[in-house]
């Protein structure tokens, strides 16, 4: 008999579901639901909910719970055999917030499985939005715990970052002073990845040392809660927050509703959920120091397991807990698929037009330069909304548009990464822009290095699925080592790899200079 997996992916568009056949080293299913298309009454665009002011993104966490329920009933519709699964984990779009009341989980004591759980869990929130990674309106708040903590380089030393707008501490912090009375309401704060665990569980689950990481308000070295940070977010934090856990823990079993609903088994083991990047790391098979991977998702993220934990002084990049227990380096850019998009559609073009225009046009695209800041960058700090164009780039120019974009993402995170301190003799491209290989000879270039790329779009399920499996052997005693677990699942795909070439390898490292001198030209005109 196979032995079965499944990882779930609560990412900011869709949930997706990945099972994996542990025998076999095969996935042996997939189903992304898209919040938009599927779930149209709750009115997202993206998985965000519109709002004027470009700064604000929140998405109402009933849509993720109606979405897990709607899922399982389309993976029972679809035949995946439920009750054979030997234990369940996920991944969460980091950063965003889940605000419930005092005794929210006293529902799931009387919870009806002939009906809908969104129907019966609309009342547990105190807050009927979730602030997402996307958020940027908390700049005051920021500067505030940022002072508090000792500046940029103090704060990171603590909690691994500086403190930015997205990651929770902040976000908590406006809506305590934003909306005092519904705060009071508040019993506990927690994070999409234990949210979701704790609906499947009933009970409130831990959050992991990866997502907590990305929180400004956990002691990166200790792995528990900074008092400091706590109290500089707001007071009475530290009685509102789950407790931590390390990512390759068991935090409880299945509810029964799942079971009578749906199938599952009565009292499934549930493995720690953690946040999407430390999932997609394993999701990558990056469980050793020395390659890197770069996602060109959502947003773009360049991540990668470090020897040994040290910070970056200037604050743009993350560390984060990798579910190995190692630190982990992450520096992520706002502008990723979005941007790519918005230029395709202006000029009309489908993915092959697209990837034309990358041949077309030459390494280093004549000198011609974007700076593709179509939303709020994260990284570089400070930068302002606002598409720049140098060195002669026109708007018209289709062709030489596209490289562009391509080539300001990959300039940028070579420029970012520098902090990291090691250059990766290796990179892993995954997510679903990785599916370009003209982006990933861009990226083979600018980088020097070759690249590989992964089979399956979705390596944060993939990471959450074989983490199911880690867990379910570790607490039997069985300690699999990772390379182990993961091995047959995140080989890359044959023939996959990309050489970078010399020519263009030279141009860009002459090239970096001048990016990031109109990086430096665009932060400056705000
Ligand atoms: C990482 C970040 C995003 C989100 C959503 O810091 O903000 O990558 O995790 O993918």
């Amino acid at each position: 008999m196979s032995r079965l997996f499944l990882g779930f992916d609560a990412s900011t568009q869709s949930l997706t579901a990945l099972v994996i056949d542990y025998d076999t080293r095969r996935i042996v299913y997939q189903h992304v639901l898209g919040f938009d298309s599927e779930l149209p009454g709750y009115g997202t665009l993206h998985g965000v909910l519109p709002d004027p002011d470009p700064a604000i993104g929140h998405a109402p966490p009933l849509m993720w719970v109606e979405g897990l329920d709607r899922l399982l009933g389309r993976m029972r519709d679809d035949g995946v055999d439920l009750g054979a699964l030997l234990s369940i984990s996920g991944s969460g779009q980091q950063h965003g917030s889940v605000y419930l009341r005092p005794g929210a989980f006293a529902v799931f004591e009387s919870l009806d499985a002939s009906r809908p759980l969104a129907g019966q869990l609309g009342d547990i929130f105190s807050r009927p939005t979730s602030p997402l990674w996307t958020d940027s309106s908390t700049h005051d708040q920021c500067a505030e715990i940022r002072e508090s903590l000792g500046g940029v380089t103090r704060t990171a030393e603590i909690t691994g970052s500086d403190v930015f707008e997205r990651f929770t501490a902040s976000q908590i912090r406006k809506f305590a002073e934003e909306d005092p009375e519904a705060w009071e309401q508040t019993e506990t704060v927690t994070l999409v990845s234990a949210f979701m665990a704790s609906v499947l569980r009933g009970r409130l689950a831990p959050i992991d040392h990866g997502d907590g990481a990305g929180m400004n308000l956990m002691d990166i070295r200790r792995r528990s809660w900074h008092p400091g940070a706590l109290a500089a977010a707001s007071s009475g934090l530290s009685s509102r927050l789950p407790p931590l856990v390390a990512a390759d823990q068991m935090v409880g079993r299945l509810h029964s509703y799942f079971a009578e609903r749906h199938g599952l088994s009565n009292g499934l083991r549930l493995a720690a959920w953690s946040g999407d990047n430390p999932c997609s790391l394993i999701g990558v098979g990056l469980v050793e120091p020395g390659t890197a991977a770069i996602s060109l998702g959502t947003s773009d993220t360049y991540f990668a397991l470090m020897p040994e934990l040290h910070t970056d002084p200037n604050g743009e990049g993350h560390v984060f807990i990798a579910p190995t227990g190692d630190p982990m380096s992450l520096i992520c850019f706002r502008n990723g698929s979005l941007a790519r998009e918005r230029v395709r559609d202006t000029h009309g073009l489908d993915w092959q037009g697209f990837a034309a225009a990358l041949r077309e046009t030459p390494p280093g695209n004549d000198g011609k330069i974007m700076i593709p800041w179509f939303e709020p960058e994260i990284v570089p700090r400070g930068a302002v909304a606002g598409v720049r164009r140098f060195h002669g780039l026109r708007e018209d120019d289709e062709a030489a548009e596209c490289r562009a974009v391509v080539e300001a993402q990959l300039l940028a995170m070579r420029l970012h990464s520098q902090w990291v301190e090691s250059s990766p003799a290796m990179l892993l491209a995954t997510g679903g822009g990785s599916a370009n290989p003209e982006i990933l000879q861009v990226m083979a270039d600018v980088f020097g290095c070759p690249v590989r790329r992964f089979e399956t779009p979705n390596s944060a399920a993939l990471g959450a699925a074989l983490r199911a499996a880690h867990a379910f052997f570790r607490e039997r005693g069985e300690d699999v080592a990772w390379g182990e677990t993961v091995a047959g699942f995140t080989d890359p795909e044959p023939g996959s790899e990309i050489a970078p070439r010399e020519a263009a390898v030279k141009v860009y490292d002459a090239m970096i200079e001048t990016y990031a001198r109109c990086e430096a030209a665009a932060l400056a005109e705000g």
